[in-house]
């Protein structure tokens, strides 16, 4: 948890003025339910307590001023020239502001600073929470009443077209929709949600984080969406009325896909299992089943790992010794793969003794350190000042 008086003081040292608002956006986890978004399936992910700060203030000019904690950086331009950097970081936020434009919003020159507590790289879409706390402060300063979900959605298109990542809605929406204490279950589809319960009982959530972020990420997962819209293609020719892989079923695949891309027959196959998936750990919650809810868990990580192709040898290693202990009811590597953390449903007060356990031989195999992070619930973005 970063101070407000922190960002406040900080912006004030770099721009003379204190900030109008410092808004706030919270980083995410997700229980199940992974590369299911971007094929109109279900997610159902939740904030923790750990977020992207954005101090901002209005300018009499019409330039950007920008400047961020992480990289002791800043960065300028005029709004009328905003365009994707090579720096990087600027991206997220300029391509929010571009969104704006396109959409017609009204706003002038501004000041910002930014800084954080989500680990960066870690899995927990501190990337979408930067376009969040971005879109939903100057929402806020510039009076421009966006609702929720289309702040959401203006941060996925930041992504898409700033950042380059074809990324669905997931990371998005839990940012600035989630509410403490519960999961969302959100249609990918319609964009319809509820507010889940999350009751772990003796249970709760310990992050493992392999410290690892493997450079094909952003690629591999453009070429994963690929191969779903090939299965979907595939489909269409036979069923005309398919638009995704939420509306395939196993059989259709075994019909059609399977003989021609095997590829595409393996990922499209996995989607439509990590839906069947999700919506079994969902009535397990329901009635209070944990451990089946940890068992699609596991399940889902042995997908993604073997069928889907996203994860790595690191976080294989974490799941695969996670197994091992009867404390430990569930675990998977979370977001989109390569690296990143494992999500961990762990009898409370067992997760440093997990984690003393693994990290020895995590060391000797990959000469990496294996940092837990305990992570609370919490609200979506908001203001904090
Ligand atoms: C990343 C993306 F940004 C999400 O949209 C989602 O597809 C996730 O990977 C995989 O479930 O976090």
């Amino acid at each position: 948890m970063i101070e407000r008086d922190q960002i406040s003081a900080k912006y004030e040292e770099l721009y003379g003025v204190e900030p109008a608002l410092v808004s706030k956006s919270p980083g995410r986890i997700n229980i199940i339910g992974e590369h299911t978004d971007y094929n109109e399936g279900f997610v159902l992910p939740t904030a923790i307590d750990k977020a992207v700060y954005v101090a901002l203030g209005k300018r009499n000019d019409t330039e950007i001023h920008l400047f961020a904690e992480d990289f002791n950086e800043s960065f300028q331009v005029d709004l009328k020239d905003v365009s994707p950097t090579d720096k990087g970081w600027p991206n997220y936020i300029l391509g929010v502001v571009n969104q704006l434009k396109e959409r017609g919003y009204k706003i002038s020159g501004f000041n910002l600073y930014i800084d954080g507590d989500i680990p960066v790289g870690a899995g927990l879409s501190s990337s979408a929470a930067v376009e969040c706390a971005t879109g939903y402060g100057l929402n806020e300063l510039f009076d421009l009443n966006i609702d929720r979900v289309s702040i959401a959605k203006i941060g996925q298109l930041a992504e898409h077209t700033y950042a380059g990542v074809k990324c669905g809605i997931m990371d998005q929406f839990a940012s600035v929709l989630s509410k403490e204490n519960h999961v969302v279950r959100l249609d990918c589809r319609d964009l319809s949600y509820s507010y889940v319960p999350l009751e772990l009982g003796d249970y709760e959530i310990v992050l493992l984080n392999t410290n690892v972020k493997h450079s094909l990420a952003s690629s591999a997962y453009n070429d994963r969406r690929h191969s779903c819209e090939k299965a979907v293609a595939l489909v269409k020719e036979i069923y005309p009325e398919v638009n995704s892989l939420r509306d395939v079923t196993i059989e259709m695949l075994d019909e059609i896909v399977q003989p021609i891309d095997n590829d595409s027959y393996v990922k499209g196959k996995f989607v439509v299992e990590e839906n069947e998936r999700l919506a079994k750990a969902c009535e397990a919650m329901d009635r209070g089943d944990i451990q089946e809810m940890g068992r699609q868990m596991f399940r889902a990580h042995e997908g993604l790992s073997k069928e889907y192709e996203v994860s790595c040898e690191e976080l294989d290693f974490l799941v695969e010794n996670a197994k091992k202990f009867p404390e430990v009811l569930g675990a998977r590597m979370m977001g989109g793969g390569f690296g990143g953390c494992t999500i961990n449903i762990v009898k409370k007060g067992f997760g440093q003794q997990l984690v003393d356990s693994i990290s020895p031989a995590y060391k000797k195999e990959f000469n990496l350190e294996l940092t837990p992070i305990f992570v609370k619930t919490d609200n979506g973005s908001e203001l904090v000042y």
